[in-house]
Protein backbone atom coordinates (compact mmCIF):
# COMPACT_ATOMS: atom_id res chain seq x y z
CA UNK A 1 0.00 0.00 0.00
CA UNK A 2 1.10 3.32 -1.00
CA UNK A 3 0.67 6.11 1.86
CA UNK A 4 -0.11 8.95 0.38
CA UNK A 5 -0.72 12.52 2.20
CA UNK A 6 -1.40 15.85 0.97
CA UNK A 7 0.77 17.12 -1.88
CA UNK A 8 1.35 14.00 -3.24
CA UNK A 9 4.17 13.01 -1.03
CA UNK A 10 4.73 9.33 -0.71
CA UNK A 11 5.74 8.22 2.25
CA UNK A 12 6.84 4.66 0.84
CA UNK A 13 9.19 6.08 -1.64
CA UNK A 14 10.45 8.08 1.38
CA UNK A 15 11.11 4.93 3.34
CA UNK A 16 12.50 3.10 0.59
CA UNK A 17 14.97 5.75 -0.16
CA UNK A 18 15.94 6.50 3.28
CA UNK A 19 16.30 3.12 4.37
CA UNK A 20 18.72 2.21 1.84
CA UNK A 21 20.52 4.97 2.37
CA UNK A 22 21.16 4.17 5.85
CA UNK A 23 21.57 0.35 5.12
CA UNK A 24 24.25 1.30 2.79
CA UNK A 25 26.17 3.24 5.07
CA UNK A 26 25.26 0.96 8.07
CA UNK A 27 27.65 -1.17 6.07
CA UNK A 28 30.29 0.97 5.08
CA UNK A 29 30.82 2.24 8.69
CA UNK A 30 30.60 -1.43 9.89
CA UNK A 31 34.07 -1.63 8.40
CA UNK A 32 35.64 -4.65 6.55
CA UNK A 33 35.19 -7.59 8.58
CA UNK A 34 39.26 -8.35 8.12
CA UNK A 35 39.02 -6.01 10.96
CA UNK A 36 37.23 -7.91 13.58
CA UNK A 37 37.39 -11.13 14.78
CA UNK A 38 35.47 -13.47 12.80
CA UNK A 39 32.75 -14.26 15.06
CA UNK A 40 32.14 -10.81 15.77
CA UNK A 41 32.12 -9.29 13.13
CA UNK A 42 29.50 -12.01 11.44
CA UNK A 43 27.10 -11.69 15.06
CA UNK A 44 27.39 -7.61 14.53
CA UNK A 45 26.83 -7.59 11.06
CA UNK A 46 23.74 -10.12 11.23
CA UNK A 47 22.17 -8.49 13.60
CA UNK A 48 22.40 -4.77 12.09
CA UNK A 49 21.71 -5.82 8.21
CA UNK A 50 18.62 -8.65 9.68
CA UNK A 51 16.05 -5.99 8.07
CA UNK A 52 14.37 -3.53 10.89
CA UNK A 53 12.20 -0.85 10.01
CA UNK A 54 15.00 2.21 10.75
CA UNK A 55 12.56 4.26 11.85
CA UNK A 56 15.22 6.23 14.05
CA UNK A 57 17.32 6.62 11.47
CA UNK A 58 14.93 7.57 8.98
CA UNK A 59 14.23 9.96 11.69
CA UNK A 60 17.04 11.57 12.37
CA UNK A 61 17.47 12.31 8.16
CA UNK A 62 14.07 13.64 8.20
CA UNK A 63 14.62 16.14 11.25
CA UNK A 64 17.50 17.14 9.61
CA UNK A 65 15.75 17.72 6.15
CA UNK A 66 13.16 19.69 7.96
CA UNK A 67 15.35 21.85 9.17
CA UNK A 68 17.00 22.59 5.68
CA UNK A 69 20.00 20.31 6.24
CA UNK A 70 20.59 17.02 3.87
CA UNK A 71 20.61 13.41 4.59
CA UNK A 72 24.07 13.74 4.28
CA UNK A 73 24.63 16.13 7.41
CA UNK A 74 22.79 13.49 9.29
CA UNK A 75 23.91 10.60 8.36
CA UNK A 76 26.69 9.59 11.61
CA UNK A 77 23.97 9.94 13.98
CA UNK A 78 21.91 8.38 11.71
CA UNK A 79 24.02 5.38 11.33
CA UNK A 80 24.96 5.33 15.52
CA UNK A 81 21.38 5.55 16.23
CA UNK A 82 20.59 2.73 14.38
CA UNK A 83 23.61 0.70 16.00
CA UNK A 84 22.60 1.23 19.92
CA UNK A 85 18.89 0.19 18.91
CA UNK A 86 20.22 -2.96 17.48
CA UNK A 87 22.25 -3.70 20.52
CA UNK A 88 19.68 -3.15 22.76
CA UNK A 89 17.52 -5.74 21.00
CA UNK A 90 20.54 -8.02 20.90
CA UNK A 91 20.51 -7.58 25.09
CA UNK A 92 17.02 -7.21 25.41
CA UNK A 93 16.13 -10.85 24.00
CA UNK A 94 18.84 -12.97 26.13
CA UNK A 95 17.75 -14.71 28.79
CA UNK A 96 18.92 -12.53 31.48
CA UNK A 97 16.59 -10.36 30.18
CA UNK A 98 13.01 -10.74 27.98
CA UNK A 99 14.79 -13.97 26.72
CA UNK A 100 13.05 -13.89 23.57
CA UNK A 101 13.86 -16.26 20.18
CA UNK A 102 13.10 -14.31 17.62
CA UNK A 103 13.93 -11.05 16.63
CA UNK A 104 13.27 -9.31 13.21
CA UNK A 105 11.93 -12.73 11.99
CA UNK A 106 15.03 -14.48 11.98
CA UNK A 107 16.36 -16.39 15.39
CA UNK A 108 17.72 -13.73 17.80
CA UNK A 109 21.06 -13.12 18.06
CA UNK A 110 22.04 -15.73 20.85
CA UNK A 111 20.06 -18.34 19.32
CA UNK A 112 22.18 -17.64 16.23
CA UNK A 113 25.66 -17.43 17.83
CA UNK A 114 25.74 -17.79 21.60
CA UNK A 115 25.20 -15.59 24.65
CA UNK A 116 28.74 -14.83 24.79
CA UNK A 117 28.78 -13.32 21.37
CA UNK A 118 25.69 -11.59 21.30
CA UNK A 119 26.77 -9.89 24.88
CA UNK A 120 29.98 -8.83 22.73
CA UNK A 121 28.03 -7.70 19.55
CA UNK A 122 25.79 -5.62 21.53
CA UNK A 123 28.40 -3.94 23.46
CA UNK A 124 30.84 -3.47 20.14
CA UNK A 125 27.82 -2.19 17.96
CA UNK A 126 27.08 0.25 21.14
CA UNK A 127 30.84 1.25 21.19
CA UNK A 128 31.41 1.58 17.70
CA UNK A 129 28.59 4.01 17.35
CA UNK A 130 30.29 6.55 19.57
CA UNK A 131 33.51 6.08 17.58
CA UNK A 132 31.99 6.96 14.74
CA UNK A 133 29.83 10.15 16.45
CA UNK A 134 33.43 11.35 17.74
CA UNK A 135 35.21 10.51 14.15
CA UNK A 136 35.88 13.85 12.93
CA UNK A 137 36.27 12.99 9.16
CA UNK A 138 32.59 11.58 9.11
CA UNK A 139 31.38 15.35 10.57
CA UNK A 140 32.84 17.83 7.17
CA UNK A 141 29.84 19.99 7.49
CA UNK A 142 28.99 20.28 11.30
CA UNK A 143 30.56 22.50 13.39
CA UNK A 144 32.95 20.91 16.44
CA UNK A 145 30.23 22.30 19.10
CA UNK A 146 27.84 20.70 17.37
CA UNK A 147 29.13 17.28 17.23
CA UNK A 148 29.78 17.89 20.60
CA UNK A 149 25.96 18.14 21.13
CA UNK A 150 25.09 15.42 19.28
CA UNK A 151 27.25 12.87 21.23
CA UNK A 152 25.59 14.07 24.78
CA UNK A 153 22.12 14.07 23.41
CA UNK A 154 22.81 10.48 21.97
CA UNK A 155 24.23 9.28 25.06
CA UNK A 156 21.78 11.04 27.48
CA UNK A 157 19.11 8.74 25.63
CA UNK A 158 20.50 5.48 25.54
CA UNK A 159 22.00 5.47 28.87
CA UNK A 160 21.41 5.48 32.38
CA UNK A 161 18.77 8.87 32.09
CA UNK A 162 17.19 7.32 29.31
CA UNK A 163 16.62 3.48 27.67
CA UNK A 164 18.85 2.12 29.62
CA UNK A 165 17.53 3.33 32.69
CA UNK A 166 13.92 2.08 31.30
CA UNK A 167 15.25 -1.00 31.29
CA UNK A 168 15.95 -0.79 34.79
CA UNK A 169 12.20 0.63 35.54
CA UNK A 170 10.95 -2.17 33.13
CA UNK A 171 12.94 -5.06 34.92
CA UNK A 172 11.59 -3.78 38.10
CA UNK A 173 7.98 -3.56 37.28
CA UNK A 174 7.50 -6.85 36.14
CA UNK A 175 4.72 -8.29 38.84
CA UNK A 176 3.75 -5.19 39.62
CA UNK A 177 0.50 -3.14 38.50
CA UNK A 178 1.81 0.12 37.10
CA UNK A 179 -0.53 3.10 36.98
CA UNK A 180 -0.69 5.44 33.79
CA UNK A 181 1.67 7.77 35.09
CA UNK A 182 4.36 5.40 35.94
CA UNK A 183 3.36 3.52 32.61
CA UNK A 184 4.55 6.30 30.79
CA UNK A 185 7.39 7.22 32.34
CA UNK A 186 8.60 4.16 31.70
CA UNK A 187 8.06 4.50 27.98
CA UNK A 188 9.34 7.72 27.73
CA UNK A 189 12.37 6.60 29.42
CA UNK A 190 13.16 3.12 27.51
CA UNK A 191 11.34 3.79 23.63
CA UNK A 192 10.95 7.17 24.03
CA UNK A 193 14.13 8.56 24.99
CA UNK A 194 16.29 7.27 21.74
CA UNK A 195 13.73 8.26 19.61
CA UNK A 196 13.82 11.58 20.92
CA UNK A 197 17.57 11.82 20.35
CA UNK A 198 17.63 10.55 17.31
CA UNK A 199 15.47 13.61 16.11
CA UNK A 200 16.93 16.41 18.34
CA UNK A 201 20.73 15.04 16.86
CA UNK A 202 19.04 15.02 13.07
CA UNK A 203 17.75 18.55 14.06
CA UNK A 204 20.97 19.74 15.38
CA UNK A 205 23.33 18.48 12.53
CA UNK A 206 20.39 19.74 10.03
CA UNK A 207 21.22 23.45 11.44
CA UNK A 208 17.75 23.68 13.45
CA UNK A 209 17.08 27.34 16.17
CA UNK A 210 16.22 26.42 19.54
CA UNK A 211 12.87 27.37 18.26
CA UNK A 212 12.94 24.79 15.88
CA UNK A 213 14.42 22.30 17.95
CA UNK A 214 12.04 22.75 20.85
CA UNK A 215 8.94 22.11 18.04
CA UNK A 216 11.19 18.48 17.06
CA UNK A 217 11.23 17.78 20.91
CA UNK A 218 7.58 17.97 21.50
CA UNK A 219 6.81 16.19 18.03
CA UNK A 220 9.39 13.52 19.53
CA UNK A 221 7.80 13.13 22.47
CA UNK A 222 4.50 12.50 20.85
CA UNK A 223 5.34 9.74 18.44
CA UNK A 224 7.97 8.39 21.55
CA UNK A 225 5.00 7.68 23.03
CA UNK A 226 2.61 6.97 20.39
CA UNK A 227 5.15 4.43 19.18
CA UNK A 228 5.39 2.29 22.28
CA UNK A 229 1.77 2.51 22.48
CA UNK A 230 1.66 0.80 18.54
CA UNK A 231 4.07 -1.48 19.63
CA UNK A 232 2.02 -3.35 22.38
CA UNK A 233 -1.17 -3.11 20.54
CA UNK A 234 1.19 -5.16 17.90
CA UNK A 235 1.19 -7.64 20.46
CA UNK A 236 -2.10 -8.21 20.77
CA UNK A 237 -3.19 -7.49 17.44
CA UNK A 238 -0.65 -8.95 15.34
CA UNK A 239 0.95 -12.12 13.86
CA UNK A 240 4.58 -13.45 14.63
CA UNK A 241 4.69 -13.78 10.43
CA UNK A 242 4.20 -9.76 10.70
CA UNK A 243 5.55 -8.79 13.32
CA UNK A 244 9.15 -10.29 13.02
CA UNK A 245 8.87 -11.60 16.67
CA UNK A 246 6.75 -12.87 19.16
CA UNK A 247 3.28 -11.96 20.03
CA UNK A 248 0.73 -12.55 22.91
CA UNK A 249 3.76 -12.34 25.31
CA UNK A 250 2.83 -9.52 27.46
CA UNK A 251 -0.34 -10.51 28.47
CA UNK A 252 0.89 -13.92 29.26
CA UNK A 253 3.79 -12.53 31.48
CA UNK A 254 1.30 -9.85 32.69
CA UNK A 255 3.21 -6.70 31.35
CA UNK A 256 2.57 -3.11 32.16
CA UNK A 257 1.71 -2.13 28.79
CA UNK A 258 -1.29 0.17 27.17
CA UNK A 259 -3.88 -2.24 26.27
CA UNK A 260 -3.57 -3.86 29.68
CA UNK A 261 -4.31 -0.71 31.68
CA UNK A 262 -6.89 1.08 29.45
CA UNK A 263 -8.07 -1.45 27.12
CA UNK A 264 -7.33 -1.77 23.21
CA UNK A 265 -10.30 1.31 21.96
CA UNK A 266 -8.55 3.80 24.65
CA UNK A 267 -5.12 2.66 23.62
CA UNK A 268 -6.13 3.51 20.37
CA UNK A 269 -7.73 6.46 20.89
CA UNK A 270 -4.67 7.80 22.62
CA UNK A 271 -2.47 6.59 20.12
CA UNK A 272 -4.38 8.73 17.59
CA UNK A 273 -4.36 11.59 19.48
CA UNK A 274 -0.51 11.47 20.62
CA UNK A 275 0.02 11.82 16.87
CA UNK A 276 -2.34 14.40 16.01
CA UNK A 277 -0.83 16.67 18.53
CA UNK A 278 2.86 15.60 16.97
CA UNK A 279 1.84 16.88 13.91
CA UNK A 280 0.15 20.10 15.07
CA UNK A 281 3.70 20.81 16.77
CA UNK A 282 5.45 20.81 13.41
CA UNK A 283 2.86 23.70 12.60
CA UNK A 284 5.48 26.27 11.84
CA UNK A 285 7.25 24.12 9.32
CA UNK A 286 7.01 24.25 5.71
CA UNK A 287 7.01 21.21 2.82
CA UNK A 288 10.18 19.82 3.89
CA UNK A 289 8.67 18.37 7.20
CA UNK A 290 6.14 16.76 4.97
CA UNK A 291 8.01 13.26 6.02
CA UNK A 292 8.27 13.54 9.63
CA UNK A 293 4.14 14.15 9.20
CA UNK A 294 4.03 10.93 7.33
CA UNK A 295 5.94 9.21 9.73
CA UNK A 296 3.91 10.24 12.35
CA UNK A 297 0.97 8.68 10.77
CA UNK A 298 2.59 5.41 9.74
CA UNK A 299 4.03 4.83 13.31
CA UNK A 300 0.39 4.08 14.63
CA UNK A 301 -0.60 2.56 10.99
CA UNK A 302 2.43 0.22 10.92
CA UNK A 303 1.54 -3.44 10.69
CA UNK A 304 5.03 -4.60 12.20
C1 LIG B 1 18.83 -3.91 26.80
C2 LIG B 1 19.67 -1.61 27.42
C3 LIG B 1 18.62 -2.45 26.87
C4 LIG B 1 17.50 -1.87 26.45
C5 LIG B 1 16.41 -2.56 25.79
C6 LIG B 1 14.65 -1.34 23.10
C7 LIG B 1 14.53 -2.09 24.36
C8 LIG B 1 15.30 -1.61 25.53
C9 LIG B 1 13.81 -3.19 24.45
C10 LIG B 1 13.09 -3.78 23.30
C11 LIG B 1 11.81 -4.30 23.82
C12 LIG B 1 10.66 -3.59 23.27
C13 LIG B 1 9.63 -4.42 22.63
C14 LIG B 1 10.56 -2.28 23.34
C15 LIG B 1 9.40 -1.56 22.85
C16 LIG B 1 9.52 -0.81 21.57
C17 LIG B 1 10.64 -1.16 20.73
C18 LIG B 1 11.90 -0.52 21.03
C19 LIG B 1 10.44 -2.00 19.71
C20 LIG B 1 11.46 -2.42 18.76
O1 LIG B 1 11.82 -1.37 17.91
P1 LIG B 1 11.39 -1.36 16.36
O2 LIG B 1 9.93 -1.71 16.23
O3 LIG B 1 12.25 -2.57 15.82
O4 LIG B 1 11.82 -0.08 15.76
P2 LIG B 1 12.92 -2.77 14.36
O5 LIG B 1 13.28 -4.24 14.35
O6 LIG B 1 11.93 -2.40 13.31
O7 LIG B 1 14.14 -1.91 14.35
Amino acid sequence: MTIQLMNSFSLTSYLEEKRGIVEKNLLMLLGPPEIYPSILYESMHYSLLAGGKRIRPVLTIAAAEAVNGTTEFAIPAAVAVEMIHTYSLIHDDLPAMDNDDLRRGKPANHKAFGEAAAILAGDALLTQAFSLLSDKFLWINTPANDVLRIIHEIGIGAGPLGMVGGQQIDIESEGKNLNLSNLELLHRKKTGALIRASIRAGGIAGGATDIQLSALTEYAEKIGLAFQIADDILDVEGSPEEVGKSTGKDSKQNKNTYPALLGLEESKILENKLVNEAIDSLKEFDEKAEALRAIAQYIVERKN
